[in-house]
């Protein structure tokens, strides 16, 4: 392939004004690159600048209008420019994915830190420190393209590892359970989620009829539902999301031998969500709140990292624990079987081209190099089936391992040949193999020793449609999962119970959903039954009676494993003309210390002037940074400053928002006016720290570390009220 590096352009000596450093790889650089002739090529203008071609190549004097006869006549069919930059805008979209449309992705890298070769030939898992080039796209999964990050969804955790002996693909997500055990009913729970056929709408969320009609007809979504409706599914970033293979896979050793497997991903900035109210309201304020994260995150040097940890067992462990292995809407808790780190995945590069690489992106479940194998998940084995297919429609051909992206960084020598885009070509007599031409011309041979071999399976049994007994327990998890939460994730989860089924218009759905919460926890059920108003129903009629005693975990909660320090989360410090200088100084040379980062908001966007006569520019005019773009703030206006503030609706909001949304909140010795206003001043909190002084400022970060101080939200929600 095309190593889209320099070209001869760029070879030229450097413009003096700021051009980018690298022009993009276009076909005609290639072209005179491949020439080898080191000489001129007529593509430059004097100032070093590439010039305007067509795609033929052809240098381009006008791209401003269209060829015409005469000023004010019509355009000629003549014009060739025209025709090809009209014809190749028209055909710049490929199909968007049928789910996960919406992601987000960048490079980095795997570093094995611990050996697995005692249990896999996998060539990724034999060197400790060895680093293997990733490329990683998070995504939601039921909106579009163009869908708000903060939608309430399942986030995909799509990993590509180039390794040596081919491309591993886990295809994971940030949930470790999903909604069916069947690959068949998968196209019924993407449409019943997605818009309503008729009415297209509603738009990436499942607060509505369809997705609540089909999940409560099908119960073994029930441990599922639990964790859509927590805060796992309103992530505060890619960067504080777990991922999860989901699946039991299969490790094999040189000799053939299974262990199986399933993957974990563990965020190193602890996991975080944010709260449904914040979550509304910045898919309002930042629609691609995540995608910003992740840019400026990498951007600042600041590389995402995860641990990649392995849940190791053999049949005997699969033959008594409580559930079946295969059944993918069950966990296997960490506290039964410890997750053994064994690696480490770093972000630390942006994609050159969004299109390029994110969009053309091909992910294959089916993708495992020698070593790595599949269980007989019977989701996962129509998975294997799909994504194969559905690239073929999204890129267009079988050649989309072709791009580069998709092309593993390991040797590729097969007979496939053909076909649409076929960029790289064998060479060579032999098309066919076996053949008895000469090495050189007879093309590449089978290696029974390296090669992928499956785990020697014995299948018996019928040919039939059906389900295994050992699948039909579908609430015993959902219970646990309910109570390994801390209470107030518990909360939330009651909360987005009657968020969701509020939205939903038929009372018999809903009333659906009540009975099969009485099989997962009375208490929540009449919770949320009082939520909605309604009476409950009698209990689903369950195949399986729900096991009460199931050890709680603590590894299910996002709160029991929060950051153990304030580093890469954001605070918005809101400034006014006055505001104390060496206050600012000290709060943000803390914020620096801790490896946070902050944002100056203030009434414009020209900035402020500080107490001692320094100009500060803001990020962020009020109006467009409000407080849900931040994990803390600090209000430290002026007492005029305050005073103007305290007319204003959004620097209101940023205040009341803040301390709606539980968050710690700095309070400037001159901020009370504003305070009032907003509403909240009487009702200020231990979450709300003074920042009179400079000295305040360690008490104040310390206080940040935890993030947000959930006891307000029982003062600050209705909902929260026995008396409501
Ligand atoms: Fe996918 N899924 N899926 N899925 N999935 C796709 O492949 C499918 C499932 C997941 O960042 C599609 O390239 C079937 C589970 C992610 O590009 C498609 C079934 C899990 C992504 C497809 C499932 C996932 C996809 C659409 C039921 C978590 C985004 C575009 C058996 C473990 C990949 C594409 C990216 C994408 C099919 C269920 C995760 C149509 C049939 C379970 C993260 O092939």
């Amino acid at each position: 392939m095309a190593k889209a590096t320099s070209s001869k352009v760029t070879k030229k000596p450097a413009a003096s004004s700021a051009k980018p450093a690298k022009s993009p790889a276009r076909p005609e650089d290639r072209f005179a690159e491949d020439q080898g002739d080191g000489g001129e090529t007529h593509q430059v203008a004097g100032d070093g600048i590439a010039v305007l071609t067509t795609q033929q190549g052809i240098p381009v004097a006008d791209d401003q209008n269209s060829l015409k006869q005469g000023v004010r006549g019509p355009t000629l069919l003549e014009d060739f420019h025209f025709r090809e930059k009209i014809f190749h805008f028209d055909h710049e979209r490929i199909p968007e994915r049928v789910v996960h449309a919406r992601g987000y992705a960048a490079h980095g890298f795997f570093e094995l830190t611990d050996s697995l070769s005692d249990v896999s030939r996998a060539d990724i898992f034999q060197r400790v420190g060895e680093r293997t080039p990733a490329f990683v796209r998070f995504s939601t999964v039921a909106g579009s393209k163009g869908s708000p990050d903060l939608a309430r969804d399942v986030r995909g955790f799509s990993v590509k590892m180039y390794t040596k002996e081919g491309n591993w693909d886990l295809v994971g997500n940030n949930i470790p359970v999903f909604f069916i055990q069947d690959a068949i009913k998968f196209p019924d729970l993407i449409h019943a989620a997605k818009p309503a056929p008729d009415r297209a709408f509603p738009q990436a969320q499942t607060a509505h009829d369809n997705f609540w009609d089909f999940i409560t007809l099908t119960p073994e979504s029930m441990h599922m539902v639990m964790w859509i409706m927590s805060d796992r599914t309103l992530p505060r970033s890619f960067r504080t999301m777990e991922g999860f293979g989901v699946h039991t896979f299969r490790l094999l050793d040189d000799d053939g031998a299974s262990t199986f497997v399933k993957f974990h991903w563990k965020p190193k900035a602890g996991l975080q969500s944010v709260v449904w109210n914040e979550a509304v309201k910045i898919n309002g304020a930042d629609p691609d709140f995540h995608r910003r994260d992740l840019w400026d995150a990498i951007n600042a040097g600041d590389f995402p990292e995860w641990e990649l940890g392995v849940q190791l067992f053999d049949e005997e462990f699969a033959n008594s624990f409580d559930f079946d292995v295969l059944d993918p809407t069950k966990i296997i808790p960490e506290e039964i079987l410890p997750v053994r780190i064994v690696g480490r995945l770093v972000l630390d590069r942006l994609v050159d081209n969004f299109f390029a690489e994110t969009e053309q992106v091909a992910f294959c479940t089916q993708n495992v190099p020698p070593g790595i194998d599949f269980s007989n998940d019977p989701l996962l084995q129509g998975r294997n089936f799909s994504y194969l297919d559905t690239q073929l429609k999204r890129l267009g051909g079988p050649n989309f391992t072709h791009i580069p992206i998709n092309a593993a960084k390991s040797p590729v020598a097969n007979f496939q040949q053909d076909g649409h885009m076929a960029m790289t070509n064998p060479k060579g007599r032999a098309n066919y193999e076996p053949n008895t031409w000469a090495p050189e011309l007879g093309g590449p041979r089978e290696d029974p020793v390296r090669g992928f071999r499956s785990f020697a399976a014995e299948p018996d049994g019928p040919k039939l449609r059906a389900r295994p007994e050992s699948f039909a327990d579908h609430y015993s998890q959902a219970r646990q999962f309910l109570v390994s939460q801390t209470a107030i994730e518990q909360k939330h989860i009651g909360d987005a119970l009657v968020f969701e089924l509020s939205k939903v218009e038929r009372p018999d759905i809903r009333s659906r959903m009540l009975s099969h919460l009485l099989n997962i926890d009375t208490g929540l059920a009449q919770t949320v039954a009082d939520g909605l108003g309604m009476q409950s129903p009698e209990a689903a009629k369950a195949a399986r009676p729900t096991n009460l005693e199931l050890a709680p975990s603590d590894a299910l909660s996002i709160v029991k494993n929060g950051p153990p320090n304030f580093a890469g989360r954001k605070m918005g410090i809101l400034v006014t003309d006055g505001t104390d200088a060496k206050l600012f100084a000290a709060l943000t040379k803390a914020l620096d210390a801790e490896g946070a980062v902050f944002e100056v908001i203030a009434p414009k966007i020209g900035g402020v002037t500080l107490s001692d006569g320094t100009p500060l520019p803001a990020k962020q005019k009020i109006d467009g940074g409000p407080s849900v773009l931040y994990d803390a703030v600090a209000v430290i206006p002026s007492a005029k400053g305050a005073e103007l503030l305290a007319i204003d609706k959004p620097s209101k909001d940023f205040v009341s928002d803040a301390f709606a949304h539980c968050k710690f909140i700095g309070l400037g010795a001159e901020a009370a006016p504003l305070f009032k206003k907003a509403g909240v001043y009487d009702d200020l909190d231990d979450g709300c720290l003074p920042l009179a002084s400079a000295k305040d400022v360690g008490r104040f970060i310390e206080a940040c570390r935890g993030l947000r101080f959930w006891p307000r939200e029982l003062t600050v929600d209705l909902d929260a009220r026995p008396d409501a």
